[in-house]
């Protein structure tokens, strides 16, 4: 090979990470829009530096006309989860997946096999298949899946590496250690008041959907219908919203919907 020109070689790659990101995103999206709580919390992904690509064939005796083939993170895709519950449903997304776009072709469970740095979370290395310059391009792509803990945990640990270049002195090797543990311990407590914040988030959910429709049928009730006297519904609306009652907002917006339903602006 050549002189490899690195921008070119990683343009699949950005549009692997591209792709993947929209698609977990949207698993997301549909999980909010059933109004269930989603084990997806959040997606990120980048495509490794040059610099960083370099390092990690160096270190690791890569020649580097291989790195492209050797090397499983060019592409990484980072899901990050509120719960240590929702990491096993979101690794069974990706499985379910594996027929289809997402092809699995390693796990390493570094929560159960924590690493010795502290490091936790699921790791699994897929073949992505894309099209590419009207060409079927599969290329591997390293997704991380950890808790919001965890992953406060890497990110300071990461940039703490990065600052020592990889040699972190023994004392703060073991307070990180220690607050690995703080975080581990962090997610144990937030597992036991799960049900909670779940209850919470759906009442949440409920609320919103509730404004929403009354707000809609207030307004078709008005532009529509022209149903006078709207102003005084609109008030008790604000009088029920503030007082933060769901069943309230119920009761309220099932008289609305009766009355959208005779004068026919149910479905505007
Ligand atoms: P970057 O900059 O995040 O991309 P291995 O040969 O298995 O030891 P490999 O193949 O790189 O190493 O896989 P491994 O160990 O699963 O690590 C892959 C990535 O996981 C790392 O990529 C990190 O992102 C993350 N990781 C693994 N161990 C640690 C750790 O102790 N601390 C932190 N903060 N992250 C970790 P890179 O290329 O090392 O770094």
């Amino acid at each position: 090979m050549g002189i490899i020109n690195w921008n070119t070689e990683l343009l699949p790659y950005e549009q692997a990470v591209d792709e993947i990101v929209l698609k977990l995103r949207n698993v997301q999206r549909e999980f909010k829009r059933a109004q269930v709580h989603s084990p997806i919390e959040q997606v990120e992904g980048r495509v490794k530096s040059i610099a960083s690509l370099l390092a990690k064939a160096n270190s690791r005796n890569i020649p580097i006309d291989n790195a492209l083939d050797v090397l499983e993170d060019i592409a990484g895709i980072r899901i990050i989860c509120r719960f240590v519950e929702d990491i096993p449903k979101v690794v069974n997304i990706i499985r379910s997946r594996s027929d289809y776009d997402m092809k699995i072709i390693q796990e390493e469970d570094y929560i159960t096999n924590t690493k010795s740095s502290g490091y936790r979370s699921y790791h699994i290395t897929i073949e992505y298949k894309l099209m590419f310059e009207n060409e079927v391009r599969i290329l591997k792509c390293e997704i991380q899946i950890r808790t919001l803990a965890m992953n406060f945990w890497a990110t300071i640990e990461h940039s703490l590496r990065y600052k020592y270049d990889g040699n972190l002195p023994e004392d703060l090797k073991i307070r990180l250690q220690n607050c690995a543990e703080a975080a581990f311990q962090l997610d144990n407590e937030m597992t036991t008041i799960r049900g909670e914040l779940l209850q919470a988030q759906k009442t949440m959910r409920t609320q919103e959907f509730l404004v929403n429709e009354i707000v809609k049928n207030i307004h078709n009730l008005y532009a529509y219908a022209k149903v006078e006297h709207m102003n005084d519904f609109n008030k008790e609306f604000m009088e029920i919203y503030q007082d933060g009652n769901v069943e309230k907002l119920s009761e309220f917006n099932n008289k609305l919907e009766t009355m959208a339903e005779i004068y026919n602006v149910r479905y505007v």
